[in-house]
C-alpha cells in the first residue's frame, strides 16, 4: 500500500512538477555595444518544454522596430531543454533607441509564458559619424507661407549636423499630392559614393530612394480618409558597406489639410409654400452642415436677401425663421410669381473658404385680408330730365388684397331705379325721375371681391350708401288761374283800378314774372 502511494506520488511529479513550461536562465537585460554587428547574437538562454515543438516570439518590442530577428529555438539533447537565440537584425544606435524592450512568449502546445527582457545599447563613440543634412527640393516656401495652390513641401533649409545639430526636422507637405509626391530629401554628409538609404522600420506611406534619400509618398496622402497620416515621424538611416558606418536622422512628416471639401448641408435647398399671413418667428426648417476637410469643420451660416426678400427672414441657430411678415399684396412680389428669394451661405473655415449656397424659394399663398371700401363719390347729382338707360355715375371700391380690382359690383336686393355695371360700377338710371316728385334717393351698393384666397370661396364685401340727387330744371310752364278771361269795362273807368287779379303758379317753383305782350 505504502509502495503503490509512493509510486503515486512519483508519477504525479513526473507528469506536473518535472517539466513544466517556462524560461531557464532569460537574463532580465543585457547590454550590447551600439556597434555590434547585424547576425550577432544578442542573447542565448534556455528554456524547458514538456512538449516537443516549443516556439519563442517576441510579442512586443518598444520601440518598434526591426531590429531583432525571430528567435531561433534548438534542441539540446534528448531532455526537454531547449536553446534560444536572438540575433540581430540591423545595426544599433545609441542616439535613436538606447533601450529596447522585448515581451517574449514562449508557446509550447497549449502552454504560454511571458517575459519580458530589456536590450540597453552602450553608446560607442565611433566618430566620424555621418553628418546629415536635409535639403528641401522643392521650393523653399516659408513656413506660413504656403497657400493652397502652391503645394508643396514646406520646411526649414537648415542642415543639421548629426552629432551636435537639431535631431528632428520637421517637413510638412499638402495631402492629396498623389502617389510618389516628393516629401524630402535626406542626405548624408559623405564623399562616399556607396551610401544607402533605408527607414528604420517601415512607414507605409512612404518610401525612401535606396540611392538618392528622397522621400516620397508611397499613395495618395488623403487626411479625408486617414487622419492618423497627419503626423508621422520617419527614423532614416544612411549606412556605408566600404566604410561600416551609419548614421540616423529623424524626420517629422506633418500632412497639412487642403481645404478641398465645401460644407454640405441638408436641406440643399429650401423649397416651400407658405400662407402670406405665416407668423412672425415661425420655423421654415434647420438646416445642418457639415464638411469632409479635417482641419475646417466648423461652418458660418449666413442669410442673403435681395431687395423683395430684405428682412424678412432670419437665421437663428441654424433654423431659418420669418422675420417680417409676408406680402402676397406688392406689385414687387406680384412680379416674382409671389416668390420670396434669398439663400444661405454655408462657409468653412478653411483657407481659403469654401462655401456652399443654399437657395431659398418662399412663395406665398393668398389670404383675403381685407373688405373692399367705396372710395366716392357718395353722392351724385342727376338732372331730373335723364333719360331712361343713361349713366348717372360711377361708384368706385378699392382693396388691400391683390389683385386690388378683383371686384364684383352690385345692389344688395336690386332697385327699381338704378342698376350697377357689376365690373365698371356706372349707376345706371332704368327710369325717369321727377324732380317736382322726388328730390333725393338713397342707393346702397356693394363690391365684393373675388380671387383674393387661396380658398376661392373665400370673399369679403363692403358696403355704401350713395345718395342720389335729383336736379331740379324748369321743365314746366307756370299756370295760371283764370286760363283766360273775357270782360268788356267802360271807357269811363278810372284808371288804376284793378281790371283782374292773375293768379299763376309754376311747378319748378320760379320767381313768375307776367308781362303785357299786346294790346
Ligand atoms: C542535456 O542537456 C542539459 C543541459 O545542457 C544537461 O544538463 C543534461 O545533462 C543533458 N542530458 C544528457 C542526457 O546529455
Ligand atoms: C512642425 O510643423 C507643424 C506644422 O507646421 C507644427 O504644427 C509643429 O508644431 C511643428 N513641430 C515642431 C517641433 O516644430
Ligand atoms: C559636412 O562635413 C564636414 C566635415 O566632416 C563639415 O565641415 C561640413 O560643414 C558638413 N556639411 C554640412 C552641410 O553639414
Ligand atoms: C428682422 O427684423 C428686424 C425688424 O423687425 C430687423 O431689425 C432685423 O434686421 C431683421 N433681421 C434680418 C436678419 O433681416
Ligand atoms: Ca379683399
Amino acid at each position: 500500500m505504502a509502495h503503490l502511494c509512493l509510486l503515486h506520488l512519483a508519477l504525479l511529479h513526473l507528469l506536473q512538477l518535472c517539466c513544466p513550461t517556462g524560461f531557464i536562465d532569460l537574463p532580465a537585460s543585457v547590454d550590447i555595444l551600439e556597434s555590434t554587428r547585424p547576425r550577432s547574437v544578442v542573447v542565448e538562454f534556455r528554456i524547458q518544454s514538456a512538449k516537443p515543438d516549443p516556439i519563442v516570439q517576441i510579442v512586443s518590442l518598444t520601440p518598434d522596430s526591426r531590429v531583432f530577428e525571430t528567435p531561433i529555438v534548438s534542441r539540446v539533447n534528448a531532455s526537454n531543454i531547449f536553446t534560444v537565440q536572438i540575433i540581430l537584425n540591423d545595426s544599433l544606435d545609441y542616439e535613436t533607441v538606447g533601450l529596447h524592450s522585448l515581451r517574449l512568449a514562449l508557446v509550447a502546445g497549449g502552454d504560454r509564458v511571458e517575459r519580458t527582457f530589456h536590450v540597453q545599447v552602450i553608446d560607442v563613440n565611433e566618430p566620424p559619424q555621418f553628418l546629415f543634412s536635409i535639403v528641401a527640393i522643392q521650393p523653399d516656401t516659408a513656413k506660413g507661407q504656403f497657400n493652397i495652390d502652391g503645394r508643396g513641401g514646406v520646411m526649414s533649409s537648415q542642415s543639421f549636423d548629426y552629432q551636435n545639430g537639431p535631431r528632428v526636422q520637421n517637413i510638412s507637405v499638402f495631402e492629396n499630392g498623389g502617389a510618389g509626391d516628393l516629401v524630402a530629401s535626406v542626405r548624408a554628409n559623405t564623399t562616399t559614393l556607396d551610401v544607402q538609404y533605408t527607414f528604420v522600420k517601415s512607414y507605409p506611406p512612404y518610401t525612401i530612394g535606396r540611392e538618392d534619400g528622397i522621400i516620397t509618398t508611397a499613395f495618395n496622402l488623403d487626411l479625408e480618409s486617414d487622419r492618423s497620416l497627419e503626423h508621422r515621424v520617419l527614423l532614416v538611416r544612411a549606412f556605408s558597406v566600404s566604410e561600416g558606418r551609419r548614421g540616423t536622422a529623424t524626420v517629422t512628416v506633418n500632412v497639412l489639410d487642403v481645404n478641398e471639401h465645401a460644407p454640405f448641408c441638408v436641406p440643399s435647398v429650401f423649397v416651400l409654400t407658405v400662407p402670406e399671413t405665416t407668423e412672425i418667428g415661425k420655423s421654415l426648417g434647420t438646416v445642418m452642415c457639415g464638411d469632409i476637410d479635417v482641419s475646417n469643420q466648423n461652418v458660418l451660416l449666413t442669410l442673403h436677401d435681395n431687395d423683395a426678400s430684405l428682412y424678412h427672414f432670419r437665421l437663428q441657430n441654424s433654423q431659418l425663421q420669418v422675420n417680417g411678415s409676408l406680402d402676397y399684396d406688392t406689385a414687387i412680389i406680384a412680379s416674382n410669381s409671389f416668390q420670396y428669394e434669398a439663400s444661405i451661405l454655408a462657409t468653412d473655415t478653411g483657407t481659403p473658404p469654401l462655401t456652399t449656397v443654399i437657395p431659398i424659394m418662399i412663395t406665398v399663398t393668398p389670404v383675403n385680408e381685407h373688405d373692399p371700401w367705396f372710395v366716392g363719390p357718395f353722392e351724385i347729382v342727376v338732372p331730373e330730365n335723364a333719360r331712361w338707360g343713361s349713366v348717372v355715375g360711377t361708384v368706385k371700391a378699392e382693396d388691400g388684397d391683390w389683385r386690388f380690382d378683383a371686384l364684383r359690383y352690385s345692389i344688395p336686393g336690386g332697385d327699381a331705379l338704378f342698376s350697377i355695371n357689376p365690373v365698371g360700377g356706372e349707376l345706371y338710371l332704368k327710369g325717369s325721375l321727377d324732380f317736382e316728385e322726388r328730390e333725393m334717393y338713397s342707393l346702397s351698393v356693394q363690391a365684393v371681391d373675388f380671387d383674393q384666397d387661396a380658398d376661392l370661396t373665400v370673399q369679403r364685401t363692403g358696403f355704401a350708401a350713395i345718395t342720389i340727387r335729383v336736379q331740379n330744371l324748369n321743365d314746366n310752364p307756370p299756370v295760371c288761374d283764370p286760363v283766360s278771361y273775357e270782360s268788356t269795362i267802360f271807357s269811363t273807368r278810372s284808371a288804376g283800378l284793378p281790371i283782374l287779379n292773375l293768379s299763376c303758379t309754376d311747378r319748378d317753383g320760379k320767381l313768375l314774372t307776367a308781362t303785357i305782350t299786346n294790346g
